[in-house]
Order: structure tokens, then sequence, then C-alpha cells
């Protein structure tokens, strides 16, 4: 299929603005990524447009409590990524957390290096009130960005909620980052984002207590029941120096190629599209009843009609849906 008609099924506003962005014009890559975040009208169509190219890019999930380091490993690597002429593209998801504040602007001053670099885009992402609406609205904002031709895309997330871990799960190769002085902590580290890890990294392991928390990790490794053939190495950085960043990307090659066997990295896409496509649904019928006036007031006032036996929600929810239903 040539590139033409595939671009050619949006309408031409969009296709102007796919086709800028990806000729490598940053301003046309911010707006779509805007738009996209802002749910605006043209969102669909820019990322209907913008999926057919992606696909190929790898996608690494930075992962792991608040401020341990994970901008400055994001960072880190991609410099490294660059300076080997590879593209990259970061979506931060900044938990505007009450744990360490100013880490949007940490990450602005950090980033300010890469300013005038056409290979590399950074964009951050608040936290939306809405559950689940971050998992989506990031994992669109990676389709635009790996559109524009980067060719790793960094997704870095605190560890902390159940929506961060489903971002993390959009990743090919997940790395959870963990810091001395946490001890016993790490089994109390939310298990779910244990369970995520492709690669540990111990950073700060400038401090003490490196030891104690890498064999916490293989610990737990130990009593894990099921690992396949992948045990996820435990990789120790400091990330203010660059210190083990070069043996980090190499853990992220290498369990990039044990993914290309045997059709995993396909099984583990299929698995996430899978939870996305439900999303998806899900979101866009949600969006579609809101359209026709399921208000969050509307939807109060019904609650109150079904706790009070003025309506059962067992009849309400198929007239609901009814309308949406082409017989
Ligand atoms: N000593 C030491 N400090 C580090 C290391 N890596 C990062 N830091 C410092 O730790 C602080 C937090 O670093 P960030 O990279 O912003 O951490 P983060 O995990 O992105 O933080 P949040 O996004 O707020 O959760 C900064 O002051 C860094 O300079 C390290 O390896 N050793
Ligand atoms: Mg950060």
């Amino acid at each position: 299929m040539n590139t033409e008609t595939r671009v050619g099924s949006c309408n031409p506003e969009v296709t102007e603005l796919v086709a800028r962005l990806r000729q490598g014009d940053v301003r046309a890559l911010a707006r779509a990524v805007s738009l996209v975040e802002d749910e605006a009208p043209s969102a669909w169509q820019i990322l209907s447009c913008c999926f057919s190219y992606t696909g190929s890019a790898m996608r690494i999930g930075i992962t792991g409590s608040p401020g341990g380091g994970k901008s400055t490993l994001v960072d880190g690597l991609a410099r490294r990524f660059r300076g080997q002429q590879t593209t990259v593209g970061v979506v931060a998801v900044d938990p505007t957390s009450p744990y360490t504040g100013g880490a949007i602007l940490g990450d602005r001053i950090r980033m300010r290096d890469h300013e005038a670099d056409p290979g590399f885009y950074l964009r951050s992402m608040a936290t939306r009130g809405s559950l689940g609406g971050l998992a989506r609205s990031s994992a669109d904002v990676a389709v635009v960005i790996e559109a524009s031709g980067k060719q790793r895309l960094l997704i870095e997330t605190v560890g902390v909620g159940q929506d961060e871990i489903d971002i993390a799960r959009l990743a090919d190769v997940t790395v959870v980052v963990l810091v001395p002085g946490m001890g016993d902590d790490v089994q109390s580290l939310k298990a779910g984002i244990m369970e995520i890890a492709d690669i540990f990294v111990v950073n700060k392991s400038d401090r003490d207590g490196a030891d104690h928390v890498e064999k916490e990790v293989r610990a737990m490794q130990s009593l894990a029941a099921e690992h396949g053939s992948w045990i996820p190495p435990v990789v120790r950085t400091i990330a203010t120096t660059g210190a083990g960043i070069e043996e980090l990307e190499q853990a992220v090659d290498q369990f990039w190629s044990w993914l290309a066997q045997e059709e995993r990295l396909i099984a583990r896409r299929e698995t996430h599209w899978r939870a996305r496509l439900i999303d998806m649904v899900r979101h866009e019928l949600l969006r579609e009843l809101r359209g026709r006036g399921l208000s969050d007031q509307a939807l109060a006032k019904i609650s109150h009609q079904v706790v009070t036996g003025q309506q059962n929600p067992y009849q309400l929810v198929p007239q609901l849906l009814e309308p949406l239903i082409r017989r």
C-alpha cells in the first residue's frame, strides 16, 4: 500500500498536519500531540492517520518510585541513543505529585539541551482526574510521536497507581527503577509493579544499600513461581554521572533480542492491544452516550433514582444503549 492512499483517507487538514509532522516539523508534531491529548474533534482522524506509521519503534517504559531518578535515566538513555543517531521520543507522565514537586521543571531544565535536536521530542503529561484516561491519552500521544519517525520511545511514569502501571504495560520493555534505602520496602512496592519488570535498575548506587536492594530483588525472584525463559536482570546505575547507563542499554537490547524470538513481541503487543481495544470501545461508547445527554448531572440524578427505587438499572442500561445499536 503506498503512503498517499493511507494518508489520503483523512481529511485534507489532518493529512497536511500529519504530512508535516512526518517531515520533521516540530510545531506540527506539538500541535498534533496537543489535539490528541485534548481529545479535540480531529483527534481520532489524526490518530487514525498516524497509526499506519507505527509499529516499528521500540517502546521502553521506565517506572518506579517517585524521585528515584527516572527522568535522569531517561535523559541518559536518550543521550546514548542520540549518540548512535537513533531518534528518540519521550512521554513523561508527570504525576503532579505531592512527592517530589518540581519534577516537570527538572525535566524541562535537563531536556533543554535537546531543544535544538530534531531527532528528539519530549512531551510531559499531567495526570488527569478521569480514571484510565491517562493511560489512554499517553498511549495515543505515543502513537503520534512514533508516527513522526522516532525509533525509540521512552515512557516515564511513577509506579504508584494502577493507572501508571497500565501505562508501563504499554511498553515493549519495562524497566522498574529501585533505589537504595528502600530496604524491605521492595516487598511492599505495589505487587503489580514488580511483576511487570523486564529489567530492574538500582539507581543511586552511589548511596549505601544498593547491595541490599539487589538481594531483595533476587530473593523475590527466587520465590516467584514462573519466570519463563527471561529472568529480569538487575542493573546498577548512577544516573547523575551516567555510570551503568551503557549496561542498562545492553540489558534493553538483550531483552529486545529475546522478545524478537518465538514471536514474543507480537504476543506481548497483542496482549496490550486486547486491553486497549476494550478500553477504546468502552470509552467511545461512553463518549457517545455523553453526547446524547448522559452528563454527570444526569448520571447523578439517575443514580439517585436507582437508590430510591424509581429506576431499575437492569432496564435502564439496555435503554441507554438501544439508540446506539443499529439493527
Ligand atoms: N545521588 C544520586 N542522585 C540521583 C541519581 N539519579 C538521580 N538523582 C537525583 O535524584 C533527584 C530526582 O531525580 P529525577 O530524575 O527527577 O527522579 P524521577 O524519578 O524522575 O522523579 P519523579 O518524576 O518526580 O518521580 C534529582 O535531584 C536527581 O539529581 C543518582 O544516581 N544518584
Ligand atoms: Mg521524573
